[in-house]
């Protein structure tokens, strides 16, 4: 607690007691209110306007039961969750997330660091997420198609293309995002091909969105290295999971001359010394849906798997964090930075702890945090929405510069903020303060919202 400035701990004691037993969303409040101290001091109207406590306070929340019937004509009930958090900069805008873990605490965090993350982009998106405890794992597609049904017949009254605007997350593919999309189409009555986005190509996707988060998390990499002369090409990189952002964060990584060694998922992680096969990686994760250690069999030779330890102990210069939350701790970071890490990236949201984060800083490793360096997915969904307002389709290659661009840019505003805060090299604190300096700016300007 005393990392916060004092004049913001009454704020962050009533986060606490507002949201009692929600352990992500405090985590990610109390990262956000110790880079605000600098900021206070500056614009003192922010704590005389609440505007702190208004940005912690989701706009509107919404639970619902969704029932289903599964395969052997049996009712299964989950909960299906939208947190409208913050919509002074456009409509409400994040993915859903479909896992058994999922509860309200979780969706909160991902929802409040949505908001600075959109901000970031600088485009015209709120902040917002949603999702439910389903796990499509091991479930058929009919099972998959009724679950997403039953949850739009519910969630569809709250969306809209000005109004809220959902993509993928965990568990939401682009299988997902069809049926869900499909189901709205049928409800509304409505072609409304902007009232969602991470779609399929052929009914108002946009290409690049699909490889977006991974590879922006590799720009904004290169963007950090290129701040010491240094560059991707020869190094060593592990990405841990191996979902969309992972496999995408491999694929560029290869295009910039590096090679990832290890890769991941829940049950263990494999390391291949000669680089992970991407189209091996791709057949597995994407096509047959199997798990992680099915690799080392057909690959044939040259890799292990392991389910014991973990995946940050292989040697490498750079890391790549794209499983989940907290999947990165100090004894990790330590085993990171004994082995001589310089950069890390966060392609997963809040996936390093504080302590780990804390050990990066304080031993030099450039270390971009999830709002910034995993922004390119929402940025570009922004790009699709753009698309789908005015009837268009752009080339793979123009979407992919403009988030190259968009990356970059939000590398160099955080690092000016950085700067400017007398903090150079620290992009938590800039991302923090450029993204809250945004919304703050937006809400003050609408009175009391
Ligand atoms: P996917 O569902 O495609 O992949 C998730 C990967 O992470 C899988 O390999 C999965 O393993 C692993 N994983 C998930 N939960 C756990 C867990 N509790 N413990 C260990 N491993 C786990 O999701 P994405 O790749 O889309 O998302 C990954 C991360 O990136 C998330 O933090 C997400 O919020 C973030 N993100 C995603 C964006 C996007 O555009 N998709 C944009 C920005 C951030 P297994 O299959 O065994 O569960
Ligand atoms: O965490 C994220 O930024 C996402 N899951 C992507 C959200 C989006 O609306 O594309």
């Amino acid at each position: 607690m005393p990392r916060i400035d004092e004049k913001l701990i009454p704020i962050y004691e009533d986060v606490l007691r507002r949201n009692a037993g929600e352990t992500e969303f405090h985590q990610a409040v109390e990262e956000v209110l110790e880079s605000l101290g600098a900021v206070i001091g500056k614009h003192p109207e922010y704590l005389d306007n609440a505007l702190i406590e208004r940005i912690c306070e989701p706009e509107r929340q919404i639970i619902f039961r969704v029932p289903w019937v599964d395969d052997n004509g049996q009712i299964q009930i989950n909960r299906g969750f939208r947190v409208q958090f913050n919509s002074a900069l456009g409509p409400y805008k994040g993915g859903l997330r479909f896992h058994p873990s999922v509860n309200v605490g979780i969706i909160k965090f991902l929802g409040f660091e949505q908001t600075f993350k959109n901000a970031l982009t600088g485009m015209p998106i709120g902040g917002g997420k949603g999702g439910s405890d389903f796990n499509p794992r091991d479930r058929s597609d009919g099972e998959v198609m009724r679950f997403c049904q039953s949850f739009m017949t519910e969630l569809y009254r709250h969306l809209g293309e000005y109004t809220d605007v959902p993509a993928g997350d965990i568990g939401v593919g682009a299988r997902e995002v069809g049926y869900l999309f499909g189901q709205y189409k049928r409800l509304t009555n409505r072609y409304e091909a902007g009232v969602l986005t991470g779609k399929g190509l052929i009914y108002g996707g946009s290409r690049a969105r699909t490889e977006a988060t991974g590879y922006g998390t590799i720009y904004f990499i290169d963007q950090m290295l290129k701040t010491k002369g240094a560059s991707l090409d020869g190094k060593r990189v592990v990405v841990s999971g191996s979902g969309n952002v992972a496999i995408y964060a491999v694929e560029k990584v290869n295009e910039f001359g590096g090679k990832v060694v290890a890769c991941s998922d829940s049950s263990g992680f494999i390391v291949d010394d000669g680089g992970i096969d991407l189209g091996l990686l791709k057949e597995i994760k994407l096509v047959r849906r199997q798990r992680i250690s099915d690799y080392v069999g057909l690959k044939g030779s040259g890799a292990y798997f392991s389910n014991k330890g973990s995946v940050w102990e292989i040697p490498c210069d750079v890391a790549v964090p794209s499983a989940t939350q907290n999947e990165l701790h100090a004894n990790d970071a330590s085993a990171l930075i004994r082995n001589g890490v310089v950069a890390v990236g966060e392609g997963a949201n809040m996936p390093c702890t504080p302590e780990a984060v804390r050990l990066f800083q304080s031993e030099g490793v450039l270390f971009g945090p999830a709002k910034a360096a995993n922004a390119g997915g929402v940025a570009t969904s922004a790009l699709e929405m753009q698309q789908n307002a005015s009837r268009d389709s752009w080339t793979f290659e123009e979407t992919e510069a403009r988030l190259a661009v968009i990356m970059r840019r939000i590398h160099d505003s955080c690092a000016e903020t950085a700067e400017a805060y007398g903090a150079p090299g620290n992009y938590v604190l800039g991302a923090n303060v450029t993204g809250f300096v945004r919304v703050a700016e937006a809400m003050q300007a609408m009175g009391v919202i």
